[in-house]
């Protein structure tokens, strides 16, 4: 059931709530009536007790980082920090630092249900197109809905409602120094635009920006992500002067989106329209022939020359660590467009859990679905969050033929970003991947170290400080499923011990007569 939320905003926006009232249904996909843009969602968090304001004198540099971490590691709110010292616009974090604030932005109550919708989707177009009269006449609100879910061109929008081009800074906004020994102030919950020199396509990728003057940030896409190809790409047409737009603060499933590792060329704003229900409305920018969400926050317009790389870094990362000074491309910035009044959102990341950890669980659910297209005997995943993600992967499968566990790595380690696991710990369909106390008593039991270790080399996390090269090095995949004689175990497996379902049953019938409390 869904209740209409009202926000400080005239809108109303539909969530999930328990109701005695049945609305009728309008689709799958047409339950949810999606966040406008970021204000309507801080509006809900705020309303479910999820947002607390700070008004005490607060200084962007580092102070914020503390506290943020400390609340961070408490499972503490999201936080809205009114009054940041020399700057006159409030600064939103941890918005995503929670189950439940994650789901909340993507319109789930659960991130397990946002995992269903994209199975009954990835279901229909693979294997089970609707049969008969009525399965086809139920699809069809779905489908309807399907052809509104593409993003729409707007030509008046909110985050135009201030242009500056000529008198333009990037220091008005409280653009955070994150820890001690960072180079510098950072944008970190950004919405990158670029395109493909050729087909004109878009991607956005959620890349850190480092300011390094007041008109000139840099564009920290990793090698491997959408925006380097994007860069390489317009190196190899000649283009000097490659157009890119930086979004800050957009509505969640937006933001969420730069953050997903989609297959290259899938349009981050149409997923978003998919996870919000709705189309993303976009509009031309002023100095760029790029289009940024409408309801943006902050926009920054600019063009990235395609011979110019500077230093970029140190910075406290998503690893724990500090990754050193590398040469990055850098964004000359044309234009800052923004509301009126607009609300600066960023996060920090450090060692794990931190807000970035929630985008990740977003992800892991619905890529476990995507993995399955084509390694449908996958069950379940955990990509735990002290393993920064991609350092280690646990991986339950339904086991039918030798090798099995081995083919489930290679084809990880083939899939887009998953390529860079570090650790693939394979286990059998009746662990429960989710509970790593479990994991790592198969883990002990099961593998033979040197008969059921596969290490191989390849590309590496750009991130990653114990390879010996850069970008390359080694991973390893475990195998924690019970051997079968051909993958070399001739001796019988043995059972797992587990009582019988007679004196289980018995034993709870009788709990009571014990008198032993537990
Ligand atoms: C808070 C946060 C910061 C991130 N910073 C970077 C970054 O600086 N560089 C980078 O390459 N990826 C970064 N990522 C990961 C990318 O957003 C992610 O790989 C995404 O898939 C990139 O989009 P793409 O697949 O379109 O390239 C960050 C992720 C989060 C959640
Ligand atoms: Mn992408």
């Amino acid at each position: 059931m869904y209740l209409p939320v009202s926000t400080s905003t005239s809108s109303v926006c539909w969530l999930p709530f328990p109701s005695i009232h049945r609305r009728k249904r309008v689709g799958e996909l047409g339950r949810f009536m999606a966040f406008q843009d970021l204000r309507e969602f801080i509006a809900l968090l705020d309303k479910r007790g999820q947002l607390q304001r700070i008004s005490t004198p607060v200084s962007a540099d580092l102070e914020i980082t503390e506290i943020t971490d400390r609340v961070s590691k408490a499972g503490g709110p999201a936080l809205l920090f009114e009054n940041v010292r020399g700057y006159d616009m409030p600064v939103a974090i941890n918005l995503f630092g929670s189950y439940d604030r994650m789901s909340w932005a993507l319109g789930v109550s659960t991130l397990d249900e946002l995992g269903a919708r994209i199975k009954k989707w990835l279901d229909l177009v693979q294997n089970r197109p609707p049969e008969g009269i009525i399965e086809k006449a139920r699809l069809l609100p779905d489908l309807a809905e399907l052809t509104r879910i593409g993003p729409h061109t707007v030509s008046h929008a909110p985050c135009q409602e201030v242009v500056l081009t000529d008198e333009l800074s990037l220091d008005k906004f409280p653009i955070l120094q994150c820890w001690p020994q960072d180079g510098g102030k950072y944008l970190t919950l950004t919405m990158c635009h670029s395109k493909d020199p050729e087909t004109g396509k878009r991607n956005i990728g959620m890349y850190r920006c480092q300011v390094r003057d007041s008109r000139t940030v840099g564009m920290h896409w990793q090698i491997h992500k959408g925006g380097a190809a994007h860069f390489r790409d317009a190196q190899a047409h000649a283009t000097k002067r490659m157009e890119v737009a930086v979004v800050i603060g957009a509505d969640p499933a937006s933001i969420y989106s730069a953050s997903a590792p989609l297959p290259p060329g899938v349009d981050e704003l149409l997923f978003a329209g998919f996870l919000r229900h709705k189309g993303v409305e976009v509009v031309q920018c002023k100095t760029v022939d790029v289009k940024v969400p409408a309801h943006a926050e902050i926009v920054l317009e600019g063009y990235v020359d395609t011979d110019e790389l500077q230093p970029e870094g140190p910075f406290g990362d998503h690893t724990g660590y500090y990754t050193p000074i590398e040469p990055y491309p850098v964004m000359h910035i044309t234009a800052i467009t923004h509301r009126h009044n607009p609300i600066y959102a960023t996060t920090i990341v450090g060692k794990p859990p931190m807000e970035d950890a929630y985008l990740g669980k977003a992800t892991e659910r619905f890529f476990l679905h995507l993995l399955r297209v084509v390694l449908p005997e996958i069950v379940d995943i955990n990509m735990p969050i002290e393993g920064g993600f991609h350092n280690v992967v646990v991986v339950s499968i339904r086991k039918r033929y030798p090798g099995q566990a081995r083919k489930v790595m290679c084809g990880i380690w083939g899939m887009m970003l998953m390529m860079l696991s570090k650790f693939i710990i394979v286990v059998d369909e009746n662990v429960n991947v989710q509970d790593l106390h479990e994991v790592l008593f198969r883990v002990g039991n099961n593998v033979d170290p040197k008969r059921d270790t596969m290490i191989v080399d390849g590309p590496v996390d750009a991130l990653d400080h114990s390879s010996p090269y850069e970008k390359f090095g080694s991973k390893m995949g475990l195998d924690a499923t019970a051997k079968l004689p051909e993958e070399g175990h001739p001796r019988p497996w043995p059972d797992d011990i587990e009582m019988s379902p007679e004196i289980k049953a018995l034993v709870t019938k009788r709990w009571a007569e014990y008198g032993i409390r537990l």
